[in-house]
């Protein structure tokens, strides 16, 4: 009996130090990187629903990444309500960048970031007298619509915890809520709001300022350290050589 235990320990021992081997090793030897993305996130991750193709900032990064490796990439889709499942499931090495949140923290590792955004939420623009400042929002008679399972729905709770909150699932978005009249505001970055302003002239930003600085960052299996590692040093690496530089003016965006 004892033998059987001891016997029955030492193969988990053994099935455990195999399943620690990094993903490194096998995506060299599968000869692909595997890449949860959503498609859904401009600039960062687009799906042309006509081809089917990905293109963003963070396709280029993650072309970039898959070369260097000397593998194919794969898009995988994902979603934001189940983006980070994806990864504790092992649907795909690696996530195209998302925002480090401590709920995500909890399960997923999260590489070196390489870009910053800021928060604002957006109203109808024949509202903004009422809805001039982010205190105007936390109401008990004021609706925000949030994304589900996205780090904006995580924090407009701490933002409005005197409002209703309201989650839409995605491809259904948050200020479509607001333009609908069915939500008085959302909240998003900044990046986007600037172009949902555009797009949307019965949208405007709240001149209240910008919140909570978040930071962009690639999700890879937690307890990978040698993934993790590789990845964060060929960020830095890539940030020292311009590449990101380069590909934040093509995308209009502010650098880090
Ligand atoms: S986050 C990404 O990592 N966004 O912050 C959120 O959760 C992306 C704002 C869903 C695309 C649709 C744009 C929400």
């Amino acid at each position: 009996m004892i033998k059987k235990i001891f016997s029955t320990l030492i193969i988990i021992l053994f099935a455990t130090s195999i399943q620690a081997a990094s993903k490194l090793d096998t995506i060299k030897q599968n000869g692909e990187l595997r890449v949860g993305t959503t498609g859904d996130w401009d600039p960062m991750s687009m799906k042309d629903p006509a081809t089917n193709k990905y293109k963003g900032f963070d396709i280029d990064v993650m072309r970039e990444l898959a070369k260097d490796l000397g593998v194919k990439v794969n898009f995988v889709p994902a979603e934001w309500k189940t983006i980070v499942a994806g990864i504790t499931a092992d649907r795909y090495d690696i996530s195209t960048s998302v925002t480090k949140t401590p709920k995500r923290a909890e399960v997923a590792g999260f590489t070196a970031t390489y870009y910053k955004y800021g928060t604002v939420p957006l109203v109808l623009k024949k509202n903004l007298k009422k809805f001039s400042t982010w205190d105007s929002l936390n109401n008990n008679n004021v609706t925000i619509a949030t994304t589900l399972g996205t780090s904006q729905e995580e924090k407009a709770k701490e933002f409005f915890p005197k409002s209703k909150l309201k989650s839409v699932e995605a491809p259904a978005r948050d200020f479509q809520e607001v333009l609908a009249g069915r939500a008085d505001g959302n909240i998003t970055s900044s990046t986007e709001a600037n172009k949902l302003i555009i797009k949307y002239p019965q949208l405007t930003i709240v001149p209240d300022g910008e919140k909570n600085p978040a930071f962009l960052a690639m999700m890879v299996p937690k307890g990978d350290k040698i993934w993790n590692d590789y990845v964060s040093n060929w960020i830095k690496k890539k940030q020292a050589s311009g590449f990101f530089e380069k590909l934040l003016a093509k995308y209009n965006l502010k650098s880090l």
